[in-house]
């Protein structure tokens, strides 16, 4: 079947995810979980023990079989491709690796106009293992499990690049922006051009959701967050948008931006755990699907707990419906902690899947 064909016939297909994400009425209540695939499962680390994750993210047959694993585990909505947000990064040219333990660490970062001009373009044929890895994926999905592509977004590829990795405060970042925002800009341009031009290779090879993120937008004041990002953001959610797939914005800790994320242009706004769905909702306004928002720490604290929790996450989404949402897709607030019982997550899907 030719790729148009075969991604028009799985885009005609009823799945839970997109009815959700589009206001339509779900088969039954979608379920994924952030970092479904990786540390929590044995399979994954069984793999890993002979692989490096880069090497992982660059071979389609390991990232269509990493990314399978939760599917076939917890009978989840969505797979999320098997991939990093620096993937594209490293696709481009950029020296960089993803240090276990630590994540991804940059060998030159980023922190001159100078910097910024040599940075490289993405040519898509560079990621073509990830468009390789999505035509072996939509060969093995279920019909009804949606394929989540997605990518990082330009503030958070930009503080892994100023910082030289993970970060506690972001003070080089937030010194760029504000000492030098030309130079800013120029860098938040070309990380743009990086994610939709990874996006679209995504997409034209057949996801049927992207999710971009902002992981660590939540560090931001509202007002940086609308001078210094949100355009950026705006422009990589218009550029995708012809392709009338659902597109998700999330980041951690947001609950001051979720309105200015929203207006960035997302079809489903992803919620931490600090703010309920429908409260949410209330600042977001009406007219976006929701994606959340149980707190990645409470798979920890026992079965009870976790049958409480998900209540209430589904019941916070059933208000948030009422008060305008378009539809809730249930997911954690942040990723699975690699220590996470994955028994936990199957018995927490079929507890959704059920009420
Ligand atoms: O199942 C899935 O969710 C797919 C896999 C996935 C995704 C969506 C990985 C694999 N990385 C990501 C995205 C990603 N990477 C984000 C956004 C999501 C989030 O907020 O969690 C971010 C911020 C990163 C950067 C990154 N890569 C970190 C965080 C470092 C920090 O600043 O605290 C880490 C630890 C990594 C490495 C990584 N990426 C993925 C895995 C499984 C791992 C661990 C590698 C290992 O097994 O050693």
């Amino acid at each position: 079947m030719s790729e148009t064909t075969r991604s028009q016939a799985r885009r005609a297909h009823h799945r839970p995810l997109v009815a959700a994400a589009t206001g339509g009425t779900p088969s039954r209540r979608p379920v994924w979980f952030m970092r479904q695939a990786g540390r929590s499962l044995p399979e994954y680390r069984a793999i890993r023990a002979d692989h490096g994750m880069l090497e992982s993210c660059f071979d389609p047959e390991l990232v269509c079989e990493i990314t399978m694993q939760p599917v076939r585990r917890h009978d989840v909505d969505a797979a999320i491709l098997f991939s990093d947000i620096v993937v594209p990064l490293k696709a481009a040219g950029i020296d960089l690796d993803i240090v276990a333990g630590t994540g991804p660490v940059i060998a030159q970062p980023i922190r001159t106009a100078a910097d910024v001009a040599a940075l490289p373009r993405l040519e898509p044929e560079s990621v073509g293992a990830i468009a390789g890895a999505i035509e072996l994926l939509l060969d093995e999905l279920p019909e009804a499990a949606a394929l989540i592509g997605f990518a990082g977004a330009p503030f958070t590829l930009a503080s892994y690049l100023i910082e030289g990795g993970p970060s506690r405060n972001y003070a080089r970042t937030k010194s760029l922006m504000h000492g030098e925002p030309d130079t800013w800009h120029a860098l938040m341009g070309r990380l743009a051009d990086i994610t939709i031009a990874f996006l679209r290779v995504q997409l034209d090879a057949g996801v049927d959701a992207v999710q971009l993120f902002d992981s660590w937008a939540g560090m931001l004041s509202l007002a940086d967050y609308q001078t210094y990002v949100a355009p950026h953001s705006a422009r990589v959610f218009a550029e995708v948008a012809d392709y009338g797939v659902p597109r998700i914005h999330f980041g951690v800790g947001t609950g001051e931006l979720l309105a200015a994320m929203a207006d960035a242009g997302a079809d489903v706004i992803g919620v931490d755990w600090r703010v309920p769905l429908d409260e949410a909702v209330r600042r977001v306004g009406p007219g976006k699907a929701v994606q959340g928002n149980l707190d990645p720490t409470l798979l920890f604290a026992g079965s009870d707990v976790v049958e409480r929790e998900v209540r209430r996450v589904i019941a916070d989404g059933e208000r948030a419906v009422r008060a305008g949402a378009t539809g809730h897709i249930v997911n954690l607030g942040h990723g699975v902690l690699p220590d996470t019982d994955p028994d936990v997550l199957t018995r927490a899907v079929e507890l959704i899947h059920a009420v």
